[in-house]
């Protein structure tokens, strides 16, 4: 059995994820801030940030990154990962932007994909000219990978040079649309890494735990958050993204994996800050 440090990222906001569906969601800069902190006292040790307007609208301006960035700082060490996705309908200059506050760490995702009735569109220009914002700026890529082709398209990245490895992927399972959630399908992707890769998972929905489990027990590394799954359990909300962590932490206590440290999160992510 692996007993790898772990990483549990915590995807805390989202660009789909409204008051309505879940009042537990935070959207100020404050909020974030806080949830920020709690979420890393519980062991998380990376979010994944989305921001949103205070009418609760995702957008990817500067300033709203930088204020929440802000707040998260003032209160706690955890490693922040913006996201260069944002929500399906926004430009790649708006995607783009929170790049220009050199983060430690950004989401790349490398391939076009249905999402529930929508299209997240990342045709290769896009991903290029993000991919060279990030190689300029220091800020280390999680390669982001909703279907199963996305990897091949890795490969292609790194033989053209736009992507250098080794490099840390994100798989992301169970969106409508796109790759579905199961064990099978998790030990392909792994075998189709390039070399010295590492990994996480995220399970979308009802997917959420038995494929963190699945990844904790494999090597990987786990993504969970109210951006991905909103319950604790069969109809009964989470409250807060803290609640979330806590049932990871509990599974990897169960399977032998120690959490990792900030500086071997690093290490194990390759920053460079
Ligand atoms: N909101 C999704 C369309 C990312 O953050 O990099 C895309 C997304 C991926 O959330
Ligand atoms: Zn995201």
């Amino acid at each position: 059995m692996n007993r790898d440090p772990l990483i549990i990222t915590v995807a805390a906001v989202g660009a789909e994820t409204t008051r309505e569906q879940t009042p537990y969601l935070p959207i100020t800069a404050e909020e974030i801030g806080e949830e920020a902190k709690r979420v890393r006292e519980a062991g998380a040790c990376m979010i994944h940030l989305h921001v949103r307007k205070d009418d609760g609208t995702p957008t990817q301006d500067k300033e709203f990154f930088r204020r929440a960035i802000e707040e998260i700082r003032k209160r706690t060490d955890i490693i922040i990962q913006v996201s260069t996705g944002g929500a399906v309908w926004m430009t790649a200059e708006e995607r783009a932007q929170p790049l220009e506050l050199n983060p430690q760490m950004a989401s790349l995702t490398v391939g076009t994909c249905n999402f529930g009735d929508e299209v997240f569109s990342n045709p290769f220009p896009l991903i290029r000219r993000l991919a060279q914002t990030m190689r300029e700026r220091d800020i280390v890529p999680e390669i982001e990978i909703f279907d199963v082709g996305f990897i091949d398209n890795a490969k292609l990245l790194i033989k053209q040079g736009v992507l250098m490895p080794p490099l840390h992927f994100d798989f992301v399972m169970g969106v409508p649309g796109a790759m579905g959630a199961d064990e099978s399908l998790l030990d392909f992707l792994i075998s189709r890494l390039p070399e010295d890769s590492t990994w996480s998972v995220a399970g979308i929905g009802r997917h959420e735990f038995s494929m963190a489990e699945l990844a904790i027990k494999k090597g990987g590394h786990v993504r969970v958050g109210l951006e991905d799954n909103i319950y604790i359990e069969k109809g009964v909300l989470a409250k807060g993204n803290v609640e979330l962590v806590e049932k990871v932490v509990e599974m990897a206590k169960k399977i032998g994996r120690p959490l990792a440290t900030i500086e071997e999160a690093k290490k194990i992510l390759r920053l460079k800050r």
